[in-house]
């Protein structure tokens, strides 16, 4: 039995991670014997043709692609060629956006067989189990599928997962280095789920109201492993990590007992946070919380069920401060009750946080299918403007309302696309007229050195172009890199001296290497996963990736010396 799973594309923008759902739903197919890829369209490029190869190559029996509302159209579109590629390829679909919008789903798309409902790590095995026994879906529970011209429900599945007893996410099986090229954050989860029922949310009709725990230890192993990954940030993608005190408290006395040197950051509401714990937090190697502060407004806020106050927000803020943690707060533009009035206390609240040290961000209001907000839509007097699902992103405004048009929320957006640009060039003027700060210099280097290493992903460079004969170009590495920068010019037109740049850091962090074998060099992206895997016997080494066959390989220095960056 053979599972592919697909990542869908979304925009580096997004500071995307290493996908952790489809990592997770590979860990549970790996442990019931299924044999597993992973094809991830966010770090590599998509087209047709590679498409074919990989399903001729794998010959897969099941397709299953992760979506939220914004990536549902890549995601479906991948769903359709692989159809129309092998019709007898099985398809299925789950994550955030169909979960609350499956029986349309399907009923519009006849190239999708069926829809996981939520937490998808027992269903996938039991869809693989029914699948092998025929195909008779009816007693799988937590999904909707195609039964000729019927579609069936087979309703929740009733209970939540027990989160200690799942395997770790496959990661093994994800590109892991092209993220850690691109210098993105690594996600994990402590626990699943969330009490609070803001109506712009799906996170707690996802993973529930309940919050389940993993055991600190349990919790600690895994960041170990991650860390010797070599990414430098990791983040705790717990909707609520600090929701219990006592488990927020142990995961941190365990990163602390195991003296273990990790960066990494949090979501959390002003509610569940107090100094001891951003304290021991900041010791643990915390260096950021973020929290969903989504209105200045008190009636907004009680609208929305956020269950915060103004006062709670300041007071947060203050306690991160005390604790020396950078605080992060996110706005929402266009939740119900929005006027002229309440964006103006929302610019004022946003800079008196940003005197006090808080960095804010601001997203439109997107209502995604199973909020409230989406649901019950008339109620709160909102008027969505498109059903194209791509454009739910967050960074357009894509409603209305009576006391807020589109074109005021749109002109927010604009204003905030637009000042982002404009620190950009700015800070690019800095350096090229040599007046920046060494933090403007890095930050200019990491930015540029990005655009050459996603050009050279996005098209596929390394994969089409990065083979050749050394008779004709020269055997030594600084020919082979020649060439190598020659060719990404020839196919991105980034600029010359930015590649060379960008190449040399690349092999000095061993983000690429090259071997050199028969007379032909070969060039990769450093993307196997580690050569210890959670399970195995014997010691874990001190770093996970592999080193080269050239000689002059540099391999990156591990993430503990580079402690607490
Ligand atoms: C951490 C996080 C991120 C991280 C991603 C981390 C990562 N490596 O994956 C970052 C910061 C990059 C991120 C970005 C965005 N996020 Co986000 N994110 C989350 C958060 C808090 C946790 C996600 C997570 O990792 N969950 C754990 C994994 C295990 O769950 P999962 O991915 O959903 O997968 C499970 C099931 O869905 C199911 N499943 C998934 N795929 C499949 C496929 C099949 C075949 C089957 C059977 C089952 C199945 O099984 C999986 C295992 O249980 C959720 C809230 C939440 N509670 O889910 C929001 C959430 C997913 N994000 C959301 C949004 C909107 C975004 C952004 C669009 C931000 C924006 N611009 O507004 C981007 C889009 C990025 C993207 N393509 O996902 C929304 C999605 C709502 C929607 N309908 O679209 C959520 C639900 C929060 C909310 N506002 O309601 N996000
Ligand atoms: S926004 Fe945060 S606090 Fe509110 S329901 Fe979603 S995960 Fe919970």
């Amino acid at each position: 039995m053979r599972f592919l799973l697909v990542n869908p594309f979304y925009p580096i923008a997004e500071i995307p991670s290493p996908p952790l759902g489809i990592s997770y739903l590979a860990g549970a197919l790996e442990r019931a014997g299924v044999e597993v890829r992973v094809l991830d369209l966010v770090v590599t490029a998509f087209d047709r043709a590679k498409l074919e190869r990989a399903l001729n190559e794998f010959q897969p029996d099941v397709v299953g692609a992760t979506s939220v509302t914004m990536t549902f159209n890549s995601a479906i579109s991948v769903i359709r060629h692989v159809k129309e590629i092998e019709p007898s390829i099985f398809t299925a679909m789950g994550g955030a956006h169909v979960s609350f919008c499956a029986e349309a789903t399907l009923a519009k798309h006849p190239e999708l067989d069926l829809v996981g409902l939520g937490e998808g790590e027992e269903t996938i095995v039991d869809i693989v189990r029914a699948f092998e026994n025929g195909r008779d879906f009816s007693k799988v529970p937590g999904i909707v599928y195609r039964d000729g011209n019927t579609i069936r429900n087979t309703g929740a599945r009733g209970y939540w997962i027990d989160v200690d007893t799942l395997p770790w996410p496959a990661r093994h099986l994800v590109p892991l280095g092209r993220y850690r090229a691109l210098d993105l954050p690594i996600s994990m989860t402590t626990s699943r789920g969330c009490p609070f029922q803001c109506i712009f949310c799906t996170g707690r009709q996802l993973v529930g109201a309940k919050i389940r725990y993993r055991k600190a230890a349990s919790v600690v192993d895994e960041m170990e492993y991650i860390a010797s990954l070599g990414f430098k940030r990791v983040n705790l993608a717990d909707d609520l990590f600090t929701a219990r005190k006592d488990h927020a408290h142990a995961v941190c006395d365990e990163i602390l007992r195991r003296g273990l040197k990790v960066t990494w950051t949090s979501f959390s509401n002003v509610n569940t946070v107090d100094v001891p714990l951003l304290r021991k937090m900041k010791e643990a190697g915390c260096i950021l919380v973020s929290f969903g502060l989504e209105s200045a407004n008190a009636e907004i806020l009680k609208t929305v069920r956020k269950g915060t106050k103004i006062p709670r927000i300041i007071e947060a803020v203050q306690m991160c401060n005390e604790a020396g943690i950078q605080p992060h707060g996110s706005f929402i533009v266009g939740l119900p009750g929005e006027t002229p009035e309440t964006l103006r206390e929302m610019h004022d609240f946003a800079r008196r946080l940003a005197e006090m040290g808080c960095q804010t961000g601001v997203h439109m209001l997107a209502p995604f299918p199973g909020t409230a907000v989406y649901e019950q839509r008339e109620k709160y007097g909102i008027r969505l403007l498109t059903d194209d699902w791509s454009q739910f992103h967050a960074n357009h405004a894509i409603t209305e309302q009576d006391s807020a048009s589109y074109e005021l929320q749109e002109a927010i957006a604009m204003e905030i696309e637009e000042r982002a640009k404009k620190a950009f060039w700015d800070m690019a003027e800095r350096v090229l007229n040599g007046t920046a700060s060494e933090e403007d210099r890095e930050t200019y280097a990491r930015v540029e050195r990005h655009g050459v290493y996603y050009d050279m992903m996005m098209q596929d460079v390394l994969e089409t172009d990065g083979a050749w004969d050394v008779k004709r170009y020269g055997r030594s590495e600084a020919d082979l890199v020649a060439e190598l920068g020659a060719r990404v010019h020839a196919r991105t037109g980034q600029k010359p001296d930015a590649i060379a740049r960008a190449l040399d850091h690349a092999l000095r962090e061993g983000f690429l290497r090259y071997s050199v074998s028969g007379g032909r060099c070969t060039w990769t992206w450093t993307d196997e996963g580690p050569m210890w895997r959670p399970g195995d016997a014997g010691a874990r080494p001190e770093r996970a990736i592999e080193v080269s066959s050239a000689a002059s390989f540099a391999p990156p220095t591990p993430i503990a010396s580079r402690a607490a960056v």
